[in-house]
């Protein structure tokens, strides 16, 4: 580790003195604060380990230098920030870009940073190497036989390099799709895909989850195999109770109304995962919280309240989640940083809904209260609550700050250079 812990919980007296104050502030507006930041202590993201390096567009790549250069490099870093901010205590890999060379030796690397395996995830969405037939076409859906064989084998085997590191759920995600009207035949698409997918479920051990993730469009412009929620909960449901849908917010048309879609998965018990980013546009893989901050904390909002037994969101056997952004302009690193911080802003907001009077007014047609409500929550400053749970774990105050007072990013460049690329960008 580049840092030391004693040099994450060094703070200025002043700033505890204002985090005392804000602190004590919310806590004379919110009697069960306690019992908040406890459920912020026990709530970790998953951070992926394509999220570390710079993310490209079609047009260019503009890398800040420094980035990690192998698996073990990623897991010190996401071991990095976890130490900040306690929050970001799992990591997702991905399979070929990350193959576990000795999986031992890279769950005790992970084990030394206190992080755990969230799901693993497939790639059938480009061609590598010494592959033998082409996804140009796509891959679960395809129609040749042998290359829905070559996929499905593929995932049977990122299932295995799961196993071998203590993970418990496999993600799909297929690019799968069409470009142009008549390309397709929409049905015998579907229909493969769910022989394809069956085979893969069958493979998976009895505590396992398969996450079945749906995408609006992108790199197929006129017809997407699993595009949309209903195409994913259709698959779920027809594969079994270890089969869900997961929700990954960028992947809707634009305006989608993403919390009603969670509210009826939920309802439904249907749904398992989930990916976190924000967008203006499309898949813009932008920083979580950064343009659509209200719509994160009314998806909270029915994640809390559409909390079933059967399926709990939070706790142990809860969702997978995860954030899936990646762009052209920050730091990874804390780019990172903010959207946990949003996350944990959202989580924290959604925790103090009075939802007694918010059935209420819905029972009553109060529409005005309810809006009300709901944002006389979403306006509570929850900053010191989401910091208290952070310092009470040993994180960092202010995590962000900490992370450019200590040089870290300089101190990487210094260790592997300006020209260090992450593998699998
Ligand atoms: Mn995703």
């Amino acid at each position: 580790m580049i840092i030391r812990e004693e040099e994450i919980t060094r703070t200025e007296t002043a700033d505890l003195q204002r985090q005392k104050n804000g602190l004590n502030f919310t806590r004379s507006l919110i009697p069960n604060t306690d019992e908040i930041i406890q459920k912020l202590i026990d709530f970790q993201v998953a951070i992926p380990s394509w999220a570390l390096g710079t993310g490209g567009t079609r047009f260019g790549r503009f890398p800040g230098g420094g980035e990690p250069r192998n698996l073990e490099e990623k897991i010190a870093e996401i071991g990095l920030l976890h130490a900040l901010n306690k929050s970001s205590g799992a990591i997702s890999l991905h399979i070929p870009w990350d193959i576990p060379a000795n999986p031992a030796d890279i769950k005790s690397l992970a084990d030394s940073y206190d992080l755990k395996f969230d799901a693993v995830n497939s790639n059938t969405f480009q061609d590598q190497p010494d592959q033998k037939l082409s996804y140009k076409f796509g891959s679960l859906h395809h129609v040749d036989k042998g290359v829905r064989k070559q996929a499905i084998e593929h995932n049977i085997e990122v299932i295995k390099h799961g196993i071998s590191l203590g993970s418990e759920s496999l993600t799909v995600w297929l690019s799968d799709g069409s470009c142009f009207p008549g390309q397709l035949n929409f049905r015998k698409a579907f229909e493969n895909t769910l022989e394809s997918l069956q085979e893969i479920y069958g493979a998976l051990p009895e505590n396992w989850k398969l996450l079945v993730e749906y995408k609006a469009f992108e790199p197929n412009f006129y017809s997407t195999t699993i595009g949309d929620w209903g195409q994913s909960l259709l698959l779920a449901s027809k594969l079994g109770k270890k089969a869900f849908t997961l929700v990954d917010l960028g992947h809707h048309l634009p305006n989608a109304n993403i919390e009603q879609i969670v509210a009826l998965l939920m309802m439904e018990g249907k749904l398992g995962g989930f990916h976190f980013n924000d967008s203006k546009y499309g898949d813009d893989d932008l920083t979580v919280g950064s343009i659509k901050p209200y719509q994160l904390f009314l998806i909270f909002n029915e994640l809390i309240g559409g909390n079933q037994e059967n399926n709990p969101p939070f706790g142990k056997q809860g969702f997978g989640w995860m954030i899936d952004a990646s762009h052209n302009v920050k730091d990874p690193l804390e780019d990172l940083l903010q959207s946990i911080e949003a996350i944990m802003l959202s989580y924290a907001q959604a925790l103090i809904i009075d939802r007694k009077a918010l059935a209420e007014a819905q029972t009553n047609n109060d529409v005005a209260s309810a809006q009300e409500i709901l944002q006389a929550a979403f306006r509570t400053d929850m900053r010191y609550v989401v910091a208290e749970a952070r310092i009470l774990t040993g994180g960092a105050l202010n995590p962000l700050e900490t992370f450019r007072k200590l040089r870290v990013r300089e101190k990487l460049i210094k260790e592997r250079g300006l020209k260090s690329i992450a593998t699998g960008l």
